[in-house]
């Protein structure tokens, strides 16, 4: 049993509506620490390894609701949420909701309008994890809304993953995951266009990751100081690759020669002479996210958490 399995107080029913690979999941991490759970699937076939386990299989979404003071969401999208919770908004009344779906900052947003126009309380979520690692050390989940119903749920949630607070706007939870996500998504591209350019020599995808892997792990903790200078805006900073040394041509014509895709390099490339372009290429390569952050030009906003 992990730490996040150790329960503190007595369990409350939970209702899971959606149980594809996540929600099965969720499932079975409270069937883990012995909680009682109510599934409900859209399609029939699926929960049945649940319900040999003890969860109770609600045939409809009213019975689900009806048995549990806190309801959760998780399924494919954001329009699957709406149209299986609309029907119901009256049985949903004075309950909780906690939405684990995958949504948008502004459509989680239209969700607590929805849910608060109806007398729900509504905490959005945003699962950091893969099905297998729910219930095990490093999980983690961000939730938004309001900071009593991320309190009182705290116990139940903790079956599930580390939760992480991220303040009082329901859109937060989704922003950030969106943005890990964008993060890890191009940095996964970025080993893919490496692995192409040196595949059109013959080089396996595999030799290549054995030589990338530790190059990006020496790199990695870099982060922290781009960032640190992001937030001063000072790009002048000593010791920083300037811009016209970053220009990424050697890059794009290498690809290009090789017959590989270049789009997504120069679409970095464009990001620095943009900045070029504007008088700054001899300031620090971290200056690239002016070029992302003001496309058009505007203002830094400050973050409320
Ligand atoms: N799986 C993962 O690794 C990621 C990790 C990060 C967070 N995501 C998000 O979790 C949501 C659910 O993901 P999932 O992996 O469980 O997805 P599926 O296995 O494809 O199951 C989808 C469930 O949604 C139900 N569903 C789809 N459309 C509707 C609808 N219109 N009305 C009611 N239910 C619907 C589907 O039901 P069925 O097809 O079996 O009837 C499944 O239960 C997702 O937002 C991820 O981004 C997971």
């Amino acid at each position: 049993m992990t730490p996040q399995n150790a329960r503190a107080h007595e369990p409350q029913t939970l209702s899971i509506l959606g149980l594809g690979a996540m929600g099965t999941a969720l499932a079975a991490a409270l069937l883990d620490r012995g909680d009682p759970v109510t599934v409900w699937n859209r399609s029939p076939g699926r929960g049945d390894g649940l319900v040999e386990r003890g969860a109770h299989r609600a045939g409809t979404i009213d019975e689900a609701v009806g048995r549990s003071e806190v309801i959760v969401t998780c399924l494919l999208r954001y329009a699957s949420v709406r149209e299986t919770l609309d029907p119901f908004a009256e049985s949903l009344r004075g309950r909780t909701l906690i939405d684990l779906t995958t949504t948008t900052p502004d459509e989680a947003r239209e969700l607590g309008r929805w849910a608060t126009e109806h007398g729900i309380r509504f905490l959005n979520g945003a699962i950091m994890a893969t099905p297998f690692q729910i219930g095990a050390p490093g999980a983690r989940i961000l939730y938004s809304g309001p900071s009593e119903l991320f309190e009182s749920n705290r116990d139940a949630l903790a079956a599930w993953a580390e939760g992480v607070y991220d303040g009082p706007d329901v859109g937060a939870a989704s922003l950030i995951d969106l943005a890990m996500l964008s993060a890890m998504y191009q940095m996964f591209v970025g080993m893919f266009h490496g692995a192409a350019m040196v595949g059109s020599q013959g080089m396996p995808a595999s030799a290549f990751a054995e030589r990338v892997i530790p190059f990006l792990e020496s790199l990695v903790h870099h982060f922290a100081t781009d960032a640190a200078i992001i937030d001063e805006g000072d790009y002048t900073v000593a010791g920083q690759q300037d811009l016209y040394f970053s220009d990424l041509g050697d890059i794009v014509r290498t690809s290009d020669e090789a017959g590989v895709d270049s789009s997504t390099i120069a679409a970095a490339q464009g990001l620095i002479r943009r900045q070029v372009d504007a008088g700054r290429g001899r300031e620090g390569f971290a200056r690239i996210y002016e070029s992302l952050r003001f496309p058009r030009g505007g203002e830094q906003q400050e973050w409320i958490a």
